[in-house]
């Protein structure tokens, strides 16, 4: 977006994490449920390293929810692309915000994970669309997480950009409301997801409304 179009984010982004799911029937499964709640923004997670199962689950993905949902890569620019996501996001380890944004173009959406308020500003200087910070609180879900921030991590976050800022890490239906009060425009979660995905996004969209 390069500066003269600030997108506006759902409150809620879900994040499918594949290593949550016994198998791909699962995982499929539950994204529809997330999207029969009414999630409209979702983060497609899948560490394992295997490109042609990221490819094979993403265009499955997308075939199934690719009209009502933005669905976006984690971590690949290219997968993004080959699957026709709506967009990418990217961790500190990964390919540059600039980097990738040449891949993607100018028109897909660009996220960059921080974790400080240094990596804060850097990530307001690049190409990104938003800006997540986190982890705000312990979280189970990522492995060697950075130091936990804290609510007040996320309200210094908010001073430093006017990008879009997602908050991630260890956000539950209870705890949401703070957060978004701290000044995220959209909170991010994997774990308070699984369990009853349909059930657990209504019960977010009622709290974070
Ligand atoms: N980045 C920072 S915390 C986190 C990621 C990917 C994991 C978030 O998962 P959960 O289960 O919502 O804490
Ligand atoms: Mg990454």
């Amino acid at each position: 977006m390069y500066g003269f179009l600030i997108m506006t984010l759902p409150r809620l982004y879900a994040i499918l994490d594949a290593s949550v799911f016994q198998d791909a029937d699962a995982l499929i499964t539950a994204a529809k449920e997330l999207a029969a709640g009414g999630v409209t923004l979702l983060q497609y997670r899948n560490k394992s390293g295997d490109a042609l199962l990221m490819l094979d689950q993403a265009r499955e993905l997308k075939w199934l929810l690719g009209e009502s949902v933005k669905l976006i890569m984690n971590d690949r620019a290219d997968l993004c692309l080959a699957a026709g996501f709506d967009g990418v996001h990217l961790g500190q380890d990964d390919l540059s915000a600039d980097g990738a944004r040449s891949v993607i173009g100018p028109n897909l959406m660009l996220g960059v994970s921080t974790h400080n308020p240094a990596q804060v500003i850097a990530a307001d200087q690049t190409s990104a669309d938003y800006i997540a910070i986190g982890p705000v609180f312990a979280t189970s879900s990522k492995a060697n997480p950075d130091p936990v921030i804290g609510i007040d991590g996320v309200r210094a976050a908010r001073l430093l950009t006017r990008k879009p800022l997602v908050a991630i890490g260890g956000i539950t239906r209870a705890n949401c409301h703070g957060v978004v009060d701290a000044g995220a425009d959209s909170v991010a979660v994997i774990s308070d997801l699984i369990w009853d995905p349909r059930k657990s996004v209504e019960e977010f969209l009622r709290a974070l409304g």
